[in-house]
Parts: C-alpha cells; sequence; structure tokens
C-alpha cells in the first residue's frame, strides 16, 4: 500500500483524504466541523461573532483541535496510518497567525494547541471573510498604483494578507513588534505538523499583495511599506513541490511514522485545481463551497483589469487565474432558510419545474459583503417584486452561474469543459444551469475534497515522484458529464446583458 494524506482546513471544518496510489482508492476520510465538534470555539461557522460584519476572525487554537480530532477519527478508521508515506495540507486563503516565537517540536505532555497559545502574539486569526481594511487598501493603492496589480497580481483587496498585516501594525503596534512570525493559515498548520518553521508556497503566498509574481520572492519595498520590518517576520516563499520538513514524533500516537516527509502546503484554490485535474487539461475548475470560486491555469500571466480576479501559484507550475465570489453556498443557505425548503426542492422543484431564464429574474445575493464584485455593505437585490419559491431558487442559481461567467470574461477565453466540486456540485440542477449559462461540458469526479485530495496528489507527486498524470488518471476521473442545451445558448447570452445592466446600476445606486 503507498498511502498519501491531504489534509484540507477550511472555512467551516477540517478533512482528512488517504489516497492509495497502489489501487487507485480513496483508503480513508475524516472530517471535524468547528461548529458541531468544537462547540466550546463558539464559531457555529468557523469565525468568531462579531457585531462589525466587516470583521472576521477565527481562534487559530480551533484548527490545531480539529486537526488532532480528524487525526483521531482516521485512526479509528481502520486503516494502517503507519502506511503514509508522505503528507501534504491546504489552507483556506489570506487568513493570518501571529506568533511571537518560531514552532518548534511539540513534546507529548498536552496538546500542540496548549504547547501554541503561549506562543500568539494575537490570539485571533483575520479570515478571508474579513473586509475591515478598506482604509489600508486605499494607501496602498495610493503608494504603488498599478504596480501592485502587475507585480502581485492583484490590486489592494481587503481580505488579502498585506492589507491585514498593516492593519493590525497600525492598531496594536506594541503586538505588532512581538510577532516574530506571520504565517498563512496554510503554512501554520505545516510547521505544526513539521515541530518547525514551514515555507509559504507560490500558491498561497500571491494572495498576500506581497509576493512579486516576475522574481518569485516578497516583495521588499512593498512588504517594508505594508508594515515594518515586515519581511523578516515572514517565512520564506518556495515552489509548492517543496519538503517542508518531517513529520514531528509527537503525531506517531495517532500510528503515522515520525519523520515521513511533509510537503509545503497551498492554499485551497491551488490545491483544487490539482485535486479537479484541471492543472494542466485546459479546462476550467468552479468550486462550489462556501464561497463559489473559479479557476484555471494561465497560459500567459494577465491581470484583471476590474481588480475582481487575482493571479496565484499554479502547484503544478506556472499561473493560475482565481476569482472568488463570498456569497456561494453562504447565499444558497440563507435563500433555503428564509423559504423554509429542502435542498432537494432546489434540484426536484426549482431547476426541474421552472423554465430556463425564469422571466428574466436576477439577484444580486450580497448577503456577507461580496468580493467579486467589490461590496462591503451586505444587501440583496432584486429586479422583480413576485416569485414563488421555486421561482426564487432559480433566480438565484441563474444569477450565481451569470455572475461567474460576467466575471470571468477578463480571462479572454471560451471555456469549454468545466470541473466541478465542492458541496453543491452535487445539484443536478444547478450543474445544468452552468452547462447552458457557459454553453459548455460540465464534469464532475467523485470526491467533493478537491482542496484536500490536491494535497494528498502533490504529496505523492513530491514524495514518490508519481506523476500528475497517472495520479490524475487514478483520483480524478469524471464521474458525470453534463452537456448544455444548445436551445438555451442565446436566452442565456441575452441575460447576461441584462444581468450587466442590473449588476452595473445596482451598485451604482
Ligand atoms: C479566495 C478566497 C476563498 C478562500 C476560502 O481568494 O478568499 O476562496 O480561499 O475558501
Amino acid at each position: 500500500m503507498e498511502l498519501f494524506l491531504g489534509i484540507d482546513v477550511g472555512t467551516q471544518s477540517v478533512k482528512c483524504i488517504v489516497i492509495d496510489c497502489d489501487s487507485g482508492r480513496i483508503a480513508a476520510e475524516s472530517s471535524v466541523n468547528f461548529g458541531r465538534d468544537l462547540p466550546q470555539y463558539a464559531s457555529p461557522n468557523g469565525f468568531l461573532q462579531n457585531e462589525n460584519p466587516l470583521i472576521r476572525q477565527a481562534d487559530s487554537l480551533m484548527w490545531l483541535d480539529a486537526l488532532e480530532l480528524a487525526f483521531r477519527h482516521l485512526a479509528g478508521s481502520g486503516i494502517p496510518l503507519s502506511a503514509v508515506r508522505g503528507i501534504s495540507g491546504s489552507g483556506q486563503q489570506h487568513g493570518t497567525v501571529y506568533l511571537s516565537g518560531k514552532i518548534s517540536s511539540l513534546n507529548s505532555k498536552s496538546s500542540p494547541a496548549e504547547q501554541i497559545r503561549p506562543k500568539l502574539a494575537r490570539s485571533r486569526s483575520p479570515i478571508w471573510m474579513d473586509r475591515s481594511t478598506a482604509g489600508e487598501c486605499r494607501e496602498l493603492d495610493a503608494r504603488f498604483g498599478e504596480r501592485l496589480r502587475r507585480d502581485t497580481g492583484s490590486p489592494a483587496v481587503e481580505r488579502f494578507s498585506g492589507p491585514q498585516i498593516r492593519k493590525f501594525a497600525k492598531e496594536d503596534p506594541d503586538a505588532y513588534r512581538r510577532t516574530e512570525r506571520i504565517h498563512l493559515v496554510s503554512s501554520f498548520l505545516c510547521s505544526v505538523l513539521c515541530g518547525s518553521d514551514a515555507p509559504i508556497d507560490f500558491g498561497d503566498g500571491a494572495g498576500m499583495n506581497l509576493l512579486n509574481l516576475n522574481t518569485l520572492r516578497w516583495d521588499g519595498e512593498i512588504a517594508e511599506f505594508t508594515a515594518p520590518g515586515l519581511e523578516k517576520k515572514l517565512p520564506p516563499v518556495l515552489p509548492s513541490c517543496s519538503i517542508a520538513g518531517a513529520l514531528d514524533p509527537y503525531f506517531a500516537k495517532y500510528g503515522f511514522e515520525a519523520g515521513i516527509p511533509v510537503v509545503v502546503w497551498s492554499g485551497d484554490n491551488p490545491n483544487s485545481l490539482v485535486g479537479v485535474g484541471a492543472a494542466e487539461s485546459g479546462c476550467v475548475g468552479i468550486s462550489l463551497g462556501t464561497s463559489d470560486t473559479l479557476f484555471a491555469p494561465m497560459r500567459r500571466f494577465k491581470t484583471d483589469p476590474d481588480g475582481c480576479g487575482h493571479v496565484f501559484g499554479n502547484p503544478a507550475g506556472g499561473f493560475m487565474s482565481l476569482i472568488c465570489f463570498s456569497n456561494g453556498s453562504l447565499a444558497r443557505e440563507k435563500v433555503r432558510e428564509s423559504l423554509n425548503v429542502s435542498w432537494e426542492f432546489f434540484d426536484h422543484d426549482a431547476c426541474a419545474r421552472t423554465p430556463a431564464g425564469n422571466g428574466g429574474r436576477l439577484i444580486l445575493p450580497y448577503f456577507e459583503p461580496e468580493s467579486t464584485p467589490l461590496v462591503l455593505s451586505p444587501r440583496v437585490c432584486r429586479n422583480y417584486r413576485e416569485a414563488s419559491a421555486a421561482e426564487e431558487v432559480r433566480a438565484l442559481l441563474e444569477s450565481q452561474a451569470l455572475s461567474l461567467r460576467l466575471h470571468s470574461e477578463w480571462l479572454g477565453e471560451k471555456f469549454h469543459r468545466i470541473r466541478l466540486t465542492g458541496g453543491a456540485s452535487g445539484s443536478e440542477g444547478f450543474r445544468q444551469i452552468l452547462a447552458d449559462v457557459f454553453q459548455a461540458e460540465v464534469e464532475t469526479i467523485s470526491v467533493t475534497n478537491s482542496a484536500g485530495l490536491g494535497a494528498a496528489i502533490r504529496a505523492a507527486n513530491t514524495v514518490a515522484g508519481i506523476p500528475l498524470e497517472r495520479l490524475y488518471a487514478l483520483f480524478c476521473r469524471p464521474e458525470k458529464k453534463i452537456s448544455p442545451n444548445p436551445e438555451n445558448r442565446i436566452l442565456y447570452d441575452d441575460l447576461l446583458e441584462r444581468f450587466r445592466s442590473f449588476e452595473k446600476s445596482a451598485l451604482i445606486s
């Protein structure tokens, strides 16, 4: 048995997936939900309550306790974890962890969370949902203008790590001075696994407004303006196929062999690009998770003139595009709750019993602040007064699909094939809407945890040298294929134009 472990530390849960590269099977999976399984952290949606909807922070120790619980479940599943030959992982992007000392080997007397607690220079980590840094973004844009987008792949973005670090350094300069290391969620978890300070990879590092994509090094000038002495507080940045260290002996208690290689972790979107098998194949990935994201490998490095799309490192080499829609499953869940319907209703009533185009009904579902397009004050706009529950659901799903198409136009590519992943990819009705709106073949793979799978694939590729093509053939074979209905082409081309003007007018008003 040749086993590799991928760990995904997401917004709402930690998930583990073990792949067996001999048989091509998923050997085991485990999952820990922050709200359900760790109620002591009072974070039902993965972040701490805050009256200000722009502030979204999490307790970084929650991720460590969840990791341990996920390992315990994995060990309990009966697979021989001693056969795991390598590990890698995936973190929700942009979130930052502030430490007053470097991470060192763990002792077996107390939990990793208890051992890390005294090392935290800041008890709360801002996560990707935080939008409280508009002022810092303005300052960065005023200082660097176009250079920020040209060199880091994005203009100053509220949720990105650089503006978050700048805000912290301004608001709490003493704690910032005490901070010796600033990690991303991904490099923090990787460091704890290794019992030593781990690097950041190009995939996740590019989501910080600090990495110069031309040199693939921290941009000293931008880092110094962001916060004094910042470059020295950042870990080194390396390609995703680097070994970060060896598994700390602490984790042998779960059955792992101490010292097995831990491959540098990456962000959830770069990992998902690998996990859906799209890192080299010329198709686009759409992940329907808490946020909806659209990502694709980039032939040529280009940036979004509207500033909503980003360029990250592609773990398979080169670059990738990423567009993030914060109100993904978050909005679907809100609409489902407000109508008091089931998920089955989405497919069986809403999608099956209402016509494509839905009488032109459109929704801008900014229940939470939105990244694409940038909306800081949450609000929901409808271009209609009346709708049945089924029509309301279709209006949401069609609008979400149209927004994905509209805001990926800057990539200048017609997508012929979409690999769909994430929880909502299970919806037959939504799959058909996406196929029709994009007029593209939509494919799903059997594993929905594509970020964890991508991490496991990267571990197998880096540690055992198994070619990515072989790993894609083993684990990312399309399971379902949905063809677009050509009769809906013109209808959705027209609806896209309506959506464009509706969004434009709603953003002005
Ligand atoms: C991407 C983004 C989210 C997070 C959480 O820029 O903010 O997709 O990575 O999944």
